[in-house]
Parts: structure tokens; C-alpha cells; sequence
């Protein structure tokens, strides 16, 4: 029962991991994630994956990009078979998922990476590459889709398997969060930007490009990857015929933050006109779930 999974992470955040955190934009947290979270979430993740009324299929809606947009989809060798499949916000109406969300260490080694006195849930993502996925995962900045503004913003990408560039490692523009720019959201399989968004194109940078900025971990199952939510990513197909490559990402923000609604990008429910603007405090679909003891 989610009741009795510890709170406490393996380890402290180190200073050194904040300063990574601070100049990169990007750290990678190893050996911090208690084995009992992966475990607690290894049959939510598969029941998500099922239903297609929490979950896309990015594969399949590839297909329909490039034949209704003429979008160009950014795969190696669509002949393998594997699917990319994402949801959005399942803490809402899984038990399983708010736990994780609301009462692992997450909310706290976001907290330490933050320098935070509060830390809020924004949302959380199921993102799995089967083996043989032929998708990338192209470009882009999270800051760009969420209807937020600051510096106190993170998303923390847990897996649940060991993944290396092979199977879909995520590859971040070290740095990239310092330059204060804001670029258009796209469709996640192509570089196509979101019609009637805001903000300058996403520069055009695949996974396996040969660049001094670009960085990517061999990450093991209670690794963590934090990125600044302003850090340009993106992640390579997953080319293992064996291997999946689960993963979970979860979005928080801290004090300072403003809710700031950004043109054309998919918005929640409760991010109304009303709403913009103003700084981020409680509310049950923004919960504060952290704050320093
Ligand atoms: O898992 C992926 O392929 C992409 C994940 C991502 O971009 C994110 O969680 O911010």
C-alpha cells in the first residue's frame, strides 16, 4: 500500500547536484529512488499504456501527422513495429499515480534542487517507448506547454528500466535554460510546431547529432533525471528489440512562480482567464505538496 512506501529519498541532494542543476539545467540523480516506488508503479504504468482514453498513441497520431499535416516524423525505421505511447495529469483520477506524485521523495528533491519553501504538483506523464519504437522524441521545452511562468520549475523523468541512447535516453541542450528565450511547442514525434502558438522555433537538433552542448546518461531504475523546465530535450527511438523503456514524468513548480497562459498551447481545466497572472498557491488541481520541515 502506497501508505507505507518511504517518504525519504535514499540519499540527500548534494551541493553539487544543485550547482549541476543550476548551470546545466539538467542533473542526474543516481541510486535515490527507493526500489518499492518503481515497484508501486510497474502495474499502473501497464494498465495506463491499455487505455486509450488516458493515454495516446504518439505512433499511431505520427501516421495521421504526416498524412493529414505533411508533417515530417522523426523516426529511423518505422518497419520495427514498437509504439510510443503518452498520457498526461494521471494523478488526477489514479490513486496509484497521486501517490507517487504527492507522497514519494519526489516533491522534496525537487524542493532541494529548487532552493523551494513550497513546492506544487503541476502534472505528471506516463511516456513509454516499447522495444523497436521507431519515434524520436523531437525537441522541445517543457515551459513552452505549461501555462506557467519563473524559475522554480522542474520536471523529473523517472524509469522504471535501465536506458541508454540505444533505447531512448533522453539528450538535453546543456545551458539551454539560461538564455530566458521561450520556443513554439510541437506535436512530440515532429518538429512541427502546435498551430496558433507563441514563441521562436525549436533550433533544429536531433538526438544522435554530434554537439559539445548535448547530453544524455546511461540511466539505471532509481536514477532520477531532473531538468529546468526552460532546458531544451529531446530522446532517440528505442532500437532494442527487448527492451522497454518505462518512464514517468513528474512537473512541479515552487514559490515565485505565476500561472501565465501561453497562446494556442492545451490547456487544463482550470486554467482559466482569471487565473494568468497571478502567483501559484493551493488549489486542488495545482496541490502544494511540499514544504521544508
Ligand atoms: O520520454 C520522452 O521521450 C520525453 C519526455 C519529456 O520530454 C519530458 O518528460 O519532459
Amino acid at each position: 500500500m502506497a501508505d507505507t512506501l518511504p517518504t525519504a529519498p535514499l540519499r540527500a541532494v548534494t551541493d553539487d547536484e544543485v550547482a549541476t542543476f543550476r548551470s546545466d539545467g539538467v542533473v542526474l540523480l543516481t541510486h535515490i529512488l527507493p526500489a518499492a516506488w518503481l515497484e508501486h508503479l510497474a502495474d499502473p504504468v501497464d494498465r495506463t499504456i491499455l487505455d486509450r482514453t488516458v493515454t495516446a498513441d504518439l505512433t499511431e497520431m505520427g501516421g495521421a501527422l504526416a498524412e493529414g499535416l505533411g508533417a515530417e516524423i522523426l523516426t529511423d525505421d518505422r518497419t520495427r513495429g514498437g509504439r510510443f505511447l503518452s498520457g498526461v495529469d494521471h494523478w488526477l483520477h489514479d490513486d496509484d499515480f497521486a501517490a507517487f506524485a504527492m507522497r514519494s521523495p519526489l516533491p522534496g528533491i525537487a524542493g532541494a534542487l529548487l532552493d523551494a519553501s513550497r513546492i506544487h504538483l503541476y502534472e505528471d506523464s506516463v511516456l513509454v517507448k516499447e522495444p523497436g519504437t521507431a519515434e524520436e522524441t523531437a525537441f522541445h521545452q517543457d515551459l513552452s506547454y505549461f501555462h506557467l511562468e519563473g524559475d522554480r520549475i522542474c520536471t523529473m523523468w523517472v524509469p522504471l528500466d535501465e536506458v541508454t541512447a540505444e533505447t531512448g535516453a533522453i539528450v538535453y541542450l546543456r545551458g539551454s535554460h539560461l538564455a530566458g528565450d521561450v520556443y513554439r511547442p510541437n506535436y512530440f514525434v515532429t518538429a512541427e510546431p502546435l498551430a496558433g502558438t507563441e514563441g521562436i522555433p525549436v533550433p533544429d537538433l536531433r538526438p544522435d547529432d554530434d554537439h559539445p552542448d548535448l547530453v544524455s546518461f546511461d540511466i539505471h531504475p532509481g536514477d532520477i533525471v531532473v531538468h529546468h523546465a526552460a532546458t531544451l530535450h529531446g530522446a532517440g527511438a528505442n532500437r532494442s528489440s527487448t527492451t522497454r523503456r518505462r518512464a514517468v514524468s513528474v512537473r512541479y513548480c515552487g514559490d515565485g512562480v505565476r500561472h501565465r497562459l501561453r497562446q494556442g498551447a492545451p490547456t487544463k481545466p482550470h486554467q482559466t482567464a482569471e487565473l494568468d497572472g497571478t502567483e501559484v498557491v493551493d488549489h486542488p488541481d495545482i496541490p502544494l505538496v511540499w514544504q521544508p520541515s
